[in-house]
């Protein structure tokens, strides 16, 4: 007779595969796997609600290995619950360029990773924006939006400033669904944590409004009792897994030397019959992966009485709910924003783009329902609150807009984790300078290619009195750096509309809209374009020209076009041939064709550039010969205008430069 399979051969199933992996690969992770396969097989197999045969069922628990270096743990476990597209060649191609296994889970390479993770503490911040991005939604479907969000994280995880923001704002939101499973093994790199951190986390996590167990993460049943009593929190759980790091290693484990290196031949083979793994390296006997196939399946039932509820629901709840899900912004949305450009034609406005930006937004707000507004605490200075939307609280999930309080990294990767769970497009505001606190999520929300917006204000000196500390000057360099990011810079009403279309209509990028605090005039009054052509798509356009081949091309972005729009009037009294371009998305032009690229850089012998930043970035146009204006040193604390000027960010100051280059 077969012998019964143990949750012994399950959990050991995933260490065989990880440590089969990892020393063929020849690098990588052992130590995570090994230690959290028992707490692993408990969730899949009893408790996660899923279904391998339909992966991207919206009703399923999302799962987030946050410590993306335990990748290992997530491949074996899509493999062994039949996932289609993590075959046994995918584990045997482990950290092989072009596999779905790569050194840490990639969002879009294989079904079953949630999101990307291996920047520690992101992976955690982004299940609490799964987890509210669930809360959301099941208000509104509350039929048939009900599901969990399990993390697993470690000591690395939690040492991380971004959780502290994170884990504070889910205990005080009460994401009841959201469940830490702790992998507390008191070892990372450099060695035991003893070194480093003497938090008492349970204490930590209670002081934050969460539920705290505390088990054994090698005994099956403590982590099942775990998980109950997790299932049944009205308060976010924390459950502390006591794990050794690399468990079965007879010599390593309990070691930091476990952690990030191949156990290596002899150590391999003594774990091996140290965990009485009888079967060779790759080849998971049968009996064992059909264990683990029935689990990949468990959910069928529950994914087909879903699909009974979702038919019952009227037409135009499905809709609504397809809509949510796929994150599809009606068209009318566009016609509501070329009816207000039209508005803002006719009757121009002086006023600060982040105020256009909230004008642009009460509108999107109100043609579609799947934005989710916010603000890290600077709302009223951020224009992110339209009237038309209500803040959510923790008794009523039913508003769009949230108030995330003084944490920019935690909502920066809560919006990637609502982002990747699907239902909304958020979108969050903060200073341009504060920028470099979500830098890290906003890298990932880019290479997630996630439709994250940012809305950045107060972009430049032209803020005044708050000073150096709070005067953007590398930034918009440093963010346009990142790869499929876009930086935005309007310079008007009618920009602003132009840019925030484009924002919408890129569902695969983030997206970075820099707004200023002061007032800027209108230019786009006349008839410079015609309202259904939205003239920043090119990322540039040509704002006046008095020549086909001008001395001068002036380039200008946001603040700094009306300085651009003066020097030209002024050069024209002068007698010299002109023309200014807007260019309110550089990341937009260099993605231009070379002809079209350069038919404006080469177009005049001296190309004059002005933005109240950095040269970085600019030099593609400035070229040898150019002229830049901008800042090379911090800001100052004054009014905006005497500090244009002691930065001879002026139009006097330009014709001065133009009169001594000749
Ligand atoms: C933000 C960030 N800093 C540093 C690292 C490099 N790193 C990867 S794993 C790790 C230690 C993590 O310790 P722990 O979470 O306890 O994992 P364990 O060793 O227990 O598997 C470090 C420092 C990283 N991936 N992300
Ligand atoms: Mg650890």
């Amino acid at each position: 007779m077969l012998k019964q399979v143990t949750h012994q051969d399950m959990s050991n199933a995933i260490r065989a595969l990880s440590m089969d992996a990892v020393e063929a690969a020849n690098s990588g992770h052992p130590g995570l796997p090994l230690g959290m396969a028992d707490v692993a097989t408990v969730l899949f197999t009893k408790f996660l609600k899923f279904d391998a045969s339909d992966p991207q069922w919206p009703d399923r628990d999302r799962f987030v290995l946050s410590g993306g270096h335990g990748s290992m743990l997530l491949y074996s476990l899509l493999y062994l619950l039949g996932y289609k597209d993590m075959t046994l060649d995918e584990i045997k191609s482990f950290r092989q360029l072009g596999s779905k296994t790569a050194g840490h889970p990639e969002y879009g390479h294989a079904d079953g990773i949630e999101t990307t993770t291996g920047p520690l503490g992101q992976g955690l911040a982004n299940a609490v924006g799964m987890a509210l991005a669930e809360k959301l939604l099941s208000k509104k479907f509350n039929n048939i939006v009900d599901h969990k969000t399990y993390v697993m994280a470690g000591d690395g995880d939690l040492m991380e400033g971004i959780s502290q923001e994170a884990i504070t704002l889910a205990g005080h939101l009460k994401l009841n669904k959201l469940v830490l499973l702790f992998d507390d093994n008191n070892i990372s790199i450099d060695g035991p944590t003893s070194k480093t951190d003497s938090t008492d986390q349970s204490k930590r996590f209670m002081a934050s409004g969460w539920n705290v167990i505390k088990i054994d993460g090698h005994d099956e049943r403590q982590i099942t009792n775990a998980l109950e009593a997790a299932n049944n929190s009205n308060l976010p759980t924390l459950i502390c897994c006591k794990t050794i790091i690399g468990f079965g290693s007879p010599n390593k484990q309990g070691t930091s030397g476990v952690h990030g290196a191949p156990l290596g031949n002899n150590e391999y083979e003594l774990t091996r019959v140290n965990l009485k793994i009888e079967y060779a390296s790759f080849q998971v006997p049968s009996p064992i992966i059909d264990k683990w196939r029935e689990a990949g399946i468990r959910g069928l039932n529950k994914r087909k009485e879903w699909l009974l509820k979702f038919d019952s629901l009227s037409k135009n709840e499905k809709n609504l709910f397809n809509q949510h899900t796929n994150k599809n912004i009606n068209s009318s949305v566009y016609e509501d924003l070329y009816k207000l450009k039209v508005k803002y034609i006719k009757s121009p406005q002086d006023i600060a783009t982040r105020k256009s930006s909230e004008i642009t937004l009460e509108v999107i707000n109100d043609s579609c329902e799947i934005t989710l507004g916010g603000s890290a605490d600077l709302t009223g200075s951020n224009n992110t609150k339209t009237d038309n939307i209500k803040s959510i609280d923790i008794t009523d999930f039913g508003g769009r807009y949230i108030h995330y309080g003084i944490r920019e990294h935690a909502m920066g990767a809560i919006m990637n984790g609502i982002s990747l769970h699907g239902g909304f497009i958020p979108y969050g505001g903060t200073f341009l300078i504060f920028s470099d606190y979500c830098r890290p999520s906003i890298r990932l929300a880019a290479l997630m290619q996630q439709q994250v917006i940012y809305v950045l204000t107060h972009d430049s000196i032209g803020l005044g009195e708050d000073g150096p500390t709070h005067q953007p000057v590398e930034h918009l360099a440093s963010l346009r750096a990142i790869p499929n990011a876009y930086v935005y810079r309007p310079a008007s009403v009618i920009e602003t509309i132009e840019c925030w279309e484009l924002i919408l209509k890129n569902k695969s990028s983030p997206g970075l809209i820099a707004l200023s605090r002061q007032n800027l005039k209108e230019f786009r009054v006349d008839d410079i374009n015609s309202p259904e052509t939205n003239m920043c798509d090119k990322g540039i356009y040509p704002i006046m020209s008095n020549s086909e081949r001008p001395d001068y091309s002036i380039f200008a972005s946001g603040s700094e076009v009306e300085i651009a729009i003066d020097v030209y009037q002024e050069l024209l009294g002068l007698k010299k041939t002109v023309c200014v371009y807007s260019v309110p998305c550089l990341d937009l032009f260099y993605e231009q064709t070379q002809t079209f690229k350069n038919e404006i850089i080469n177009k005049s012998k001296t190309n004059i550039v002005i933005e109240a930043g950095i040269s970085q970035g600019w030099d593609r146009i400035i070229k040898d010969n150019g002229i830049f204006i901008g800042m090379s040193s911090f800001g100052a604390s004054g009014p905006y205008k005497s500090l244009y000027k002691k930065f001879n960010i002026t139009k006097d100051y330009i014709i001065q430069k133009i009169n001594d280059s000749n």
